[in-house]
């Protein structure tokens, strides 16, 4: 039977993460789940853009892509388009996932293309030295808001699902084996889907908002966490500062693909 080992380089090994660093956590859980799904290689591609998660492509054994900052959708929609048969995965850190790069993040889940884009969400930019990104919490320290962040953040998952997202899904690194499930949930899923992770950057976020070390942040990010079910029976003012975990979203909806392929076929035009 296969492991996440399976699906590793251990020969980069160690890795260039800070001690504490949630990355590594999401990294596992992703080689977990296609030792799970037991995944042929040659059947999975993985882009993902320029950051601190960016890197993760450095460690796994198969198929991947580093692209350029916030274009690494662009590059995995032009992957899923040409191979309807691949697993296509895109891993985006908040900025790259949701700044510079939001505009494609809701055009993909509008189009509906079938890929999965793991976002890891640190609440800032960790790889350029902890600026603010659009997830961070308004109120909170960054080195470009040493006096409290102005602006509205975020919500990723909502974002996505206003964009027409057919699996929304929230984790957290102190949950591994939720984090897992719904990673494999977003893979079956046909048509977009999305996972936010939150992780915790002890090294920025972490230090400027005095929150501790990384298993203290672990912990915080627990004791905010409240289960979709429970979330469900909580009015709108019980769930301020909350974080939703589970799945959020989960409907079909015909991928780009599969309707443009009804309609040539339909049509009858030749290919
Ligand atoms: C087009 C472009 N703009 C800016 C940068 C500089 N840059 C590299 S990584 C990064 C932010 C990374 O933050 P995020 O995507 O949240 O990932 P993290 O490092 O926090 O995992 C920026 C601004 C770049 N490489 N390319
Ligand atoms: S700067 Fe933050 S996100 Fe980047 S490796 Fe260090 S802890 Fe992780």
């Amino acid at each position: 039977m296969a492991t996440y080992k399976d699906y590793m380089l251990f020969d980069k090994l160690p890795h260039t993460w800070c001690a504490g660093c949630g990355d590594g956590i999401v990294l596992q859980s992703i080689a977990a789940v296609f030792a799970d799904m037991e995944l042929d290689k040659h059947d999975i591609a993985l882009v993902s853009g320029i950051g601190c998660f960016g890197r993760v492509d450095d460690y796994l054994d198969i198929n991947c892509m580093h692209v350029t900052h916030g274009r690494a959708l662009p590059a995995a929609t032009g992957i899923a388009l040409a191979n309807p048969n691949l697993n296509v995965l895109v891993t985006m850190g908040d900025g790259d996932g949701t700044t510079i790069g939001g505009n494609h993040l809701i055009h993909c889940a509008r189009r509906n293309i079938n890929l999965t884009a793991i976002i890891a969400n640190n609440y800032n930019y960790g790889q350029t030295g902890g600026q603010y990104s659009a997830t961070t919490p308004t109120n909170s320290i960054t080195s470009t808001s040493p006096y409290g962040h102005v602006e509205q953040n975020f919500d990723i998952c909502k974002l996505a699902e206003a964009a027409g997202a057919g699996y929304v899904a929230r984790a957290t690194t102190y949950n591994p084996v939720q984090l897992r499930k719904l990673i494999r949930g977003g893979i079956e899923h046909k048509g977009f889907s999305l996972i936010e992770v939150m992780v915790a950057c002890p090294t920025h976020y972490g230090r400027y908002n005095k929150q501790g070390e990384a298993a203290r942040m672990m912990q915080l990010m627990n004791d905010q966490s409240v289960s979709v079910e429970k979330a469900a029976k909580m009015t709108p003012e019980e769930l301020e500062g909350r974080l939703i975990t589970g799945c959020i979203v989960n409907k079909d909806r015909d991928d780009y693909y599969t309707k443009y392929k009804r309609i040539i076929d339909e049509q009858n035009i030749d290919k």
